[in-house]
């Protein structure tokens, strides 16, 4: 008998990909059927969440992951690219397409890692940023303190009005005049008004600041029209590409601003040159290839009508939840949506009630969602008196206003049994715990993961 293993088709090989994890590590192999059990019986409602095609998954999964290289199709440190520099070359010219950008560099690692690459090409150690606050709805790589941005930076943070909840641009562009940022950076994790980005560059413009608009989870909004741009308004646009339904990883884009020079070392370069530059060598190593054969596997979907229409629907669905909920006597933060997401102040419907407690005894009862800390909140960030709920996957499994109205009596009935005992533990009765279960299970199971 020959030494020598038979040669198989590329077909053959990447079909026997499952079937080789559960042959070589029944361990994970399991840990992975539970998980996609867990997303099939229970509702996911965390915002920043989103779920992936199937052809996604196939391009994660691929032998393209093997292929290590660094800089750009054309100009690589590795031989043996031609297949991947065209990979790498279509998820760009897609990226652009479906964003209606000038320059997109498919590379960052993943959202943080694209702020990381802008902030590194922009900014010398304490220069000023000014970004929205992480207590009020930002995002940590925006340059909290904790993150590689605070340590480096000078950061000081605008707010969102203490009444309304929402964005006081006269009060922003006076914190920008007197503060002078090199850099304004607006987007964020928690906020579910539309963020004007002609606005802000206003703003930037007049303090000379450049604008980075982190659009990550609104980003599927922008691709369809329901949200408006930023790409030709800000400087840089960065977004992860898992929160608009794509693989993890991250997204540098720039609209008019792309081939507007910036002095480096005494000489003058095109700003998108300077951030190809400073991903490689500057901040990251060798690209994922694999992730970025995914991207643009998911930037060819999301020009489809189905991704488009089914954008309006998240927000449609987004709106018709917090109109439930707001009718059930639940404190929606700025009292609705214009986005995929919302903030309820659980604190105030329940004395007691905080947003550790609403998490998990929801979790028991099959309803995933996160606590939030909310603006100017009294509690901790490990109790915080928020939830955020978000639409993208019940919207992707086919749900509508008629399920959004069974979702929010389901959280009701789990927030109003709560036994409340301390502002981190509680108790639920087994009977109702299962019983909610049940029906989220059933509602689960007329709309599986497509
Ligand atoms: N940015 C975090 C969030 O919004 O939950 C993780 O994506």
């Amino acid at each position: 008998m020959s030494d020598f293993l038979e040669q198989i088709s590329s077909q053959e090989y990447h079909e026997s990909v499952f079937d080789a994890l559960r042959e070589q590590d029944g361990q994970i192999y399991d840990l992975i059927i539970r998980e996609y059990e867990r997303l099939q019986n229970t509702l996911q409602l965390i915002a920043a969440e989103n779920q992936c095609s199937r052809a996604v998954l196939a391009a994660l999964g691929s032998i393209v992951q093997n292929k290590t290289t660094e800089g750009f199709p054309g100009a690589r440190y590795h031989g043996g690219c031609e297949f991947v520099d065209d990979i790498e070359i279509l998820a760009a010219a897609r990226a652009k397409e479906t964003f209606g950008a000038q320059y997109a560099n498919v590379q960052p690692h993943s959202g943080t890692a694209a702020n990381q690459i802008v902030l590194t090409a922009l900014l010398e150690a304490g220069d000023k940023i000014l970004s929205l606050g992480l207590d009020q709805g930002g995002h940590v790589s925006h340059g909290d303190r904790v993150s590689f941005g605070g340590k480096f930076f000078e950061v000081q943070n605008y707010y969102v009005n203490r009444d309304t909840f929402v964005l006081d641009y006269n009060a922003i562009r006076d914190q920008a005049i007197e503060f002078k940022p090199k850099l304004i950076i607006c987007g964020a994790s928690a906020y579910s008004r539309v963020i004007d980005f002609k606005e802000f560059r206003r703003i930037a413009n007049q303090v000379g600041a450049y604008l980075l608009a982190d659009i990550s989870h609104i980003a599927g909004l922008v691709i369809a029209g329901a949200h408006p741009s930023s790409i030709d308004e800000a400087h840089f646009t960065t977004t992860s590409t898992y929160k608009p339904g794509g693989p993890r990883g991250g997204l540098i884009l720039m609209g008019r601003d792309y081939d507007s020079t910036i002095s480096v070392s005494g000489k003058q370069i095109p700003l998108w040159k300077h951030i190809q530059r400073t991903t490689f060598p500057g901040v990251q190593g060798t690209p994922y290839l694999n992730n970025v054969a995914a991207k643009a596997v998911f930037f060819k979907e999301t020009l489809s009508e189905e991704y488009r229409a089914r954008q309006f629907k998240i927000v449609e669905n987004a709106q018709s939840l917090s109109d439930c909920l707001v009718k059930l006597g639940y404190d929606v933060l700025t009292s609705g949506t214009d986005n995929h997401m919302m903030l309820v102040n659980v604190a105030n419907f329940r004395e007691g009630l905080t947003g550790v407690i609403a998490q998990k005894c929801l979790e028991d009862c099959g309803i995933v969602v996160n606590m939030n800390r909310l603006p100017y909140d009294t509690k901790s960030m490990a109790v915080a008196s928020g939830l955020r709920l978000g639409t993208p996957i019940v919207t992707k499994n086919g749900m509508g206003a008629e399920q959004m109205q069974t979702i929010s009596e389901l959280i009701d009935e789990a927030l109003n049994g709560v036994k409340i005992e301390t502002n981190s533990q509680y108790s639920i009765d087994e009977s109702l715990r299962s019983e909610i279960r049940n029906r989220v299970k059933q509602l689960c199971g007329r709309f599986p993961m497509r």
